[in-house]
This record gives structure tokens, C-alpha cells and sequence, in this order.
């Protein structure tokens, strides 16, 4: 396959700024990357946080965003040695771990200090080609839905680790926050596949997607005038784990009230200055903990795309054009997407 010198790409030259549907040069692999011509991309918040400068990490400017690309591997470096051309590749969050710092040693390779992350720190999949480092890059079955497997690449692989990170036991009741959402709605799918109760809290608009998710109880919290009187009231006692998906402190700041004793409460959403403040009387009375997760590894990349291939977990998916990347920011913002949004990196 030919590849051309020249693409289509979304970037954006400051934070707010235009989102600019225009053409770039198609990058070429370093020794140790492979060349990935995208079908699809899924769009995560964090593409949204990223244009809008939310968090005080800086980004490269201009920036293409976008980290959960599926394609087709068009080109090698020369020391690439686990890709060949026409295998599925599937860009992720973590573009680039260093392989040696003390995290990256102990196995922690999401904790790596020396990471390159797509769309933020190095150009991202809203565009046709892409380079990604071939040891992080992920390897897609033969024969995968492209489109559908776009957005295990982070909300996919952030769900399920979160979901780890929670600690529950079969039959244990999980509360997910923002289950509508890319992430939630995975989540919600993971957490039943695990043998976990779950109570679905999100707005009212994405109930019935919740719902054939599997989730045991909704909550439209728009609705609800006690959130943690309820939950406790349902679970008697309170959720043994609560996650938080939303992007919204005061979510989380509800939602650490109506952990179970010794239960655990896991932060993923990142709003914009977000903090949580907690009453140190309930830690001590309850002694749960509260703790973060963050993407995924390369096992538990692996892991998300087995539940996938075996039907255990679906992608609720509305694809849209690249060239409309805005349209779907807006509709993120106002919350109106149903699961995740994905774009046709060819239209
Ligand atoms: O590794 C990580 N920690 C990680 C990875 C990927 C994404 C963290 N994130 C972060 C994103 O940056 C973002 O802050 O997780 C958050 C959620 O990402 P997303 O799933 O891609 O966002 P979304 O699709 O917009 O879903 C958010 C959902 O939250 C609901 C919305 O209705 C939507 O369905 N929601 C909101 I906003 N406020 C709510 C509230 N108060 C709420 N649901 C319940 N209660
Ligand atoms: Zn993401």
C-alpha cells in the first residue's frame, strides 16, 4: 500500500482555540515505531480536557489529539520486531514507557516518569496515519471491528483496571458513577462479567442504555435529592466499592459518603481542579480507603480485549466524522452522548 506524504488531522494551536480540520504531513517511524493508518478513533474526555487546558500538565501545542486509534500497521522501524505490516495496532493513552525508571522496573508502567502519552505529549489519532512505539502499541485480533474497538484502547482498559483497583468480591455491591459515559459504560459491562451488584448513577437521558447494559439498579441522580441516603438505603449500608467516572467534584464528594465500612473508593474522572474533602470521623468510623487508578497496563490491555472477543463486553459506540470533532466535544460537554463517541478517520 502507497503512502501518501500528506493527510487529514483535527489539531488545535491553543487551548479553546479553532479545532482546525486541515492537512499535515503523514509522520515517519523511528527504529523502534510502527506507522498505523487509522480507521477509527474513539474521543475521550480527556481529548476534551486536553483542548480545553483543564489540567496543569502542559501539552504540546500545536496538538492533534485523540487515544483510541485502530488501524492497520503500514510501516516498521527497523528494530521493530513484535508488528509486521497489515497486522491491527491499536494506539493507546500510553504511547511510550521508558522500560527503566524505579515504577517501570517494579511493573508500574502506568506510574512511568518518563511516559509519552497520545494527544497530549505527542500527536495524537485525530488523524489518518499515526506513529506509535511498538512495545506499547496494542495488538488488535485479525478480523476485530475497528470502530467498535477503538475505545477499549482507554475507557475499555481504564474501566476494568479501575474496576480491579476497587477490590470487590463476587456479589458485592459496585456503585459506578457516570455510567452513561465512555467509561462508565464499560464499566458497568465489566463489573457484571465479575460477578459484582451494580448500581448505575448517571443521568436520567441514558437510563435505558444503562439499563441493557445489565446494571441491577439506576439511579438518575438530576432526580435523586439524597444520593447517599439512597445508595445506602438499596445496598443496606452502603456500596463495598464506588467509582468515580464522572466529571464532576461533587460527584465524588458525594460518593465517598455512602462507601461501605472497609470498603474502597476509586477516583478516574479529572475534572478541572477537582478536589475531594472528606470527614476524617467517617474515615476513622469506617476505615475505607480511597485510592486512583489510572489507564491500564499491557496485560490488562490483553485481558479487556479477550472479555471483548468473547462477547462479555460490548462497545456502545455513535460514530461521526472527524471533520466534526467539535460537534462531538459539544455534545460531550452537555452531556447528550450515549457510551462513547467514535470518529471515521476518512470522512
Ligand atoms: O486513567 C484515568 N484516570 C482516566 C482515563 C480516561 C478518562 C480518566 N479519564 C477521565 C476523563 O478525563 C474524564 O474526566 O474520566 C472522566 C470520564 O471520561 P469519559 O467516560 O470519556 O467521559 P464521558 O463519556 O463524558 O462520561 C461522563 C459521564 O458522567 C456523567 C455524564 O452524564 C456522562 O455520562 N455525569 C456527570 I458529567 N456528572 C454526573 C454526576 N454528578 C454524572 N453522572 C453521575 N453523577
Ligand atoms: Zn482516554
Amino acid at each position: 500500500m502507497s503512502i501518501p506524504k500528506t493527510q487529514k488531522a483535527v489539531l488545535f494551536r491553543e487551548h479553546n482555540g479553532p479545532l482546525l480540520y486541515t492537512d499535515v504531513p503523514v509522520p515517519e517511524p523511528s527504529d523502534t515505531e510502527i506507522l498505523i493508518r487509522l480507521s477509527y478513533s474513539g474521543v475521550c474526555h480527556s481529548d476534551l480536557h486536553a483542548w480545553r487546558g483543564d489540567w496543569p500538565d502542559p501539552t504540546i501545542l500545536p496538538l492533534i489529539g485523540g487515544h483510541e486509534g485502530a488501524g492497520e500497521v503500514v510501516a516498521i522501524g527497523s528494530a521493530v520486531k513484535n508488528f509486521k505490516v497489515g497486522d491491527l495496532a491499536g494506539v493507546k493513552w500510553i504511547n511510550r514507557t521508558c522500560l527503566t525508571c524505579e515504577y517501570c522496573l517494579r511493573g508500574e508502567e502506568t506510574c512511568c516518569m518518563n511516559q509519552d502519552i497520545s494527544g497530549y505529549t505527542v500527536q495524537g489519532t485525530f488523524q489518518q496515519y499515526v506513529v506509535a512505539d511498538a512495545i506499547q502499541a496494542a495488538k488488535i485480533p485479525p478480523g476485530a471491528d475497528l470502530a467498535e474497538v477503538a475505545p477499549l484502547l482507554c475507557a475499555g482498559l481504564t474501566a476494568y483496571k479501575a474496576l480491579k483497583k476497587a477490590n470487590l468480591q463476587q456479589g458485592e455491591w459496585c456503585a459506578i458513577i457516570g455510567a452513561g459515559g465512555g467509561l462508565g459504560s464499560y464499566a458497568v459491562q465489566f463489573a457484571k462479567a465479575m460477578g459484582f451488584r451494580v448500581i448505575a448513577i448517571d443521568a436520567g437521558n441514558k437510563s435505558q442504555m444503562i439499563k441493557d447494559l445489565g446494571a441491577e439498579v439506576f439511579i438518575d441522580f438530576t432526580q435523586c435529592d439524597d444520593l447517599a441516603k439512597e445508595v445506602e438505603r438499596i445496598t443496606d449500608g452502603g456500596a463495598h466499592g464506588v467509582i468515580n467516572f464522572s466529571v464532576s467534584s461533587k460527584a465524588m464528594n458525594v460518593g465517598i459518603k455512602y462507601v461501605r465500612t472497609l470498603g474502597t473508593f476509586v477516583i478516574v474522572g479529572m475534572p478541572a481542579n477537582a478536589v475531594i474533602e472528606s470527614n476524617v470521623g467517617d474515615h476513622v468510623n469506617k476505615q475505607f480507603n480511597i485510592t486512583a487508578s489510572s489507564v491500564g497496563t499491557r496485560a490488562q490491555m490483553e485481558d479487556v480485549l479477550s472479555f471483548y472477543s468473547r462477547g462479555l463486553v460490548k462497545s456502545k459506540i455513535q460514530v461521526f466524522p472527524l471533520s466534526q470533532l467539535s460537534k462531538v466535544y459539544e455534545m460531550m460537554e452537555k452531556n447528550k452522548l450515549q457510551g462513547r463517541a467514535v470518529v471515521d478517520n476518512w470522512r
